[in-house]
């Protein structure tokens, strides 16, 4: 079942009614209900944000990792990359750090990484268990020494979803930060194919399909998302209303 954080809020109003007699009690019903408390109760008690998502084990990988959105960039900048095996690819990440990198996948594959079997939800109404291998993105913004000003990373892709406007996404620090947020370069444990997402994508395990992004070019720390794309913090955010946090 796919909780988000929509179906929680629902739950814990419920909980809440069955607190109607002491809520009588005006200035309990103050308490409970001020920002500031209702914040840190939901918080501790509703998104632990920090929690692991589920991991599978090898037997329960799904026989074939559906792909959906784009399944090939097909751009001329993509089609240059693919040629050459993605040898000439590089991830750039830049915006709010005092150490801009360019890493190239021999790089990548050299870092420590992190394999984690893990289900893919998709908004669409499918999932698929998959097992990822990749760098945990924690160490890698670490080493780009992000500034304290930066409060979001955003991932361009390489592929264009019409008049030019690149897919992208973004995420929080909580996610940045979190042991299964990794950069995949490997699904099922084959280089990651052109359909899934070549050469590298995002895995932020806590949230929903379309925040994993593929055909990773650049990631970008930056303080606010309104100058980027349509200001919404991701493709579909801009032009379907998706919601910029996807918790599952
Ligand atoms: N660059 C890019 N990333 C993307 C998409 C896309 O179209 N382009 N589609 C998203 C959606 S909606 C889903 S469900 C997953 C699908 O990943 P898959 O193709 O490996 O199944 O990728 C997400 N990341
Ligand atoms: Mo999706």
């Amino acid at each position: 079942m796919i909780l988000n954080r929509r179906h929680l809020l629902l739950g814990a109003t419920a909980t809440l009614a069955g607190c109607d007699r002491l809520a009588g009690n005006e200035r309990f019903r103050e308490a409970l209900f001020s920002a500031e408390n209702f914040h840190k109760w939901a918080q501790r008690t509703l998104m632990t944000r920090d929690a692991m998502a589920r991991e599978f084990r090898p037997d329960q990988i799904s026989p074939r990792f559906r792909a959906n959105g784009t399944a090939n960039p097909n751009t001329p900048e993509y089609k240059a990359i693919w040629r050459t095996g993605f040898a000439d690819w590089r991830l750039r990440v830049d915006g709010r750090v005092a150490r801009p990198l360019s890493l190239s996948l021999a790089h990548l594959h050299a870092l420590p990484h992190r394999e984690q079997i893990t289900r893919h939800d998709c908004v669409e109404g499918w999932s698929a268990i998959g097992k990822w291998r990749g760098v945990p993105l924690r160490p890698i913004m670490e080493a780009a020494r992000l500034n304290d000003r930066a409060r979001y990373l955003v991932f361009h892709c390489a592929d264009d979803m019409g008049g030019g406007s690149a897919y992208y996404e973004s995420i929080d620090m909580v996610d940045a930060f979190h042991p299964q947020t990794i950069l995949a370069y490997a699904l099922n444990d084959r280089p990651l194919s052109v359909a899934n997402g070549a050469p590298l994508r995002l895995r932020v395990e806590r949230q929903l399909g379309y925040k994993q992004a593929k055909y990773l070019m650049r990631i970008e720390a930056v303080d606010s998302l309104s100058a980027i794309g349509g200001g919404k913090g991701g493709f579909w955010e801009d032009h379907a209303g998706y919601d910029w946090y996807a918790g599952i």
